[in-house]
């Protein structure tokens, strides 16, 4: 499909292109100038050397030619500039869309939840191949991308080997606790995370703004009993809430949580943002669950106060419930990654003979994603 007319409508304001069903596409006259592509506006590395003051407030468009080799050549009032640009660009970033999306909590089409039976199909993938294949490194990064976790097996058995984990996609993101941190029991432990006490699923560090949207956990030594590990997924257990308890939902996504960290000296972390996180336009960006270290919550309406309780309490009944984890236990050289904006990490609490030494460290979501894009453009273009 292509455009076969183009229009100057809306005395110049607006680009009226038809394709030959007669659907039409409409793009305003400043828009396309913002966006313009030539080389007076976008350096060759893309970035727009304009600013928005640099256009007249009044620009419209003069004219608009439809040409044989797939441009469109527009031209500006009242400065007379003159751009062009390729059909195929102007249909992909076509705006004058009938957006279906209105349910609050929808999730884009890539993203898949899931529930318990994917212990049948666990995304996993091994060290040695991700790291010396761009392609199984691109597979692997999609499977994080749409379950929000991933295994990677075959991993050395070295101190800091999660760093190599970190290096194949981005980098760590050092807080507190460190560049990475030792997961194994402590005398006086400054967090939880340090004892052989089972850990309810959670995501890490509500309490810090912004939050750690990956974390890595690398397995040294597991030989204890228990220790098992439990991931869930946040945004099944939020689509389930809105459906059983439309108003339980509206509550955890409209109201901020509290969370706080004073367990170590000289730190003191608050976080003031909702369990359930949407944006603006109602997709389903983010959750954040951790008993350990949510605050007195102050921010919810007295009167509201019951119900948001009341699906706080099936939120949780939720992120229980067996049917819902995928369940392993990390052998010495395995690791799991979960996205902490939507994915919950629990352990089963170990005791006994053996020992248990995990190591693990944060790092963030836009280098990972960057680096997937990055991969599907090799692809492509190989
Ligand atoms: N550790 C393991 O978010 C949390 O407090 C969970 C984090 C201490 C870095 C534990
Ligand atoms: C953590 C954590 C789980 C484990 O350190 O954040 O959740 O398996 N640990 O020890
Ligand atoms: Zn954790």
């Amino acid at each position: 499909m292509t455009y076969v007319s183009a229009d100057v409508t809306d005395n110049g304001h607006t680009l009226l292109l038809k394709d030959s069903n007669a659907n039409e596409t409409r793009f305003h006259a400043m828009w396309l100038r913002d966006n313009a592509l030539d080389e007076e506006t976008r350096a060759a590395n893309g970035q727009r050397l304009i600013t928005l003051n640099g256009i007249p407030k009044d620009t419209v468009i003069q004219s608009a030619v439809l040409s044989k080799d797939e441009n469109i050549s527009i031209k500006f009032d009242p400065d007379g500039k003159q751009t062009n640009f390729p059909i195929g660009w102007l249909q992909d970033h076509a705006y004058d869309t009938h957006k279906t999306q209105t349910e609050k909590g929808w999730l884009p089409p890539m993203v898949e939840t899931w529930d318990g039976s994917l212990n049948n199909a666990v995304p996993t993938a091994d060290f040695t191949e991700v790291a010396n294949d761009r392609k199984k490194l691109g597979d692997w990064l999609t499977a994080i991308k749409r379950y929000g976790f991933a295994k990677l097996t075959g991993g050395p058995v070295e101190n800091g080997a999660l760093t190599k984990v970190a290096d194949l996609f981005g980098y760590i993101r050092e807080t507190n606790y460190g560049k990475w941190f030792e997961v194994r029991t402590e005398v006086n432990p400054t967090n939880l995370a340090y004892t052989g006490l089972g850990l309810q699923a959670h995501t890490d560090n509500p309490y810090r703004d912004p939050v750690p949207t990956l974390q890595i956990l690398y397995c040294l030594e597991n030989s204890a009993e228990g220790g098992d590990s439990m991931v869930v997924d946040g945004f099944k257990i939020a689509q389930k809430l809105r459906q059983e308890m439309p108003e339980g939902f509206e509550a955890l996504s409209s109201y901020c949580a509290r969370f706080e960290y004073a367990g170590e000296a000289g730190v003191k972390l608050m976080s003031k943002r909702p369990m359930i996180e949407l944006n603006p336009d109602g997709e389903l960006i983010g959750i954040r669950f951790n008993n350990r270290s949510c605050a007195p919550i102050t921010d919810v309406p007295f009167d509201t106060m019951p119900t948001y309780y009341e699906a706080y309490r099936r939120f949780c009944e939720l992120v229980d419930a067996p049917n819902m984890a995928v369940a392993f236990k990390l052998q010495p050289g395995e690791s799991f990654i979960v996205d902490n904006t939507r994915v919950l990490h629990a352990r089963k609490g170990y005791s006994g003979a053996g020992s248990r030494w995990l190591q693990g460290c944060y790092a963030d979501k836009d280098g990972l994603y960057s680096t997937l894009s990055a991969i599907e453009h090799e692809m492509k273009v190989a």
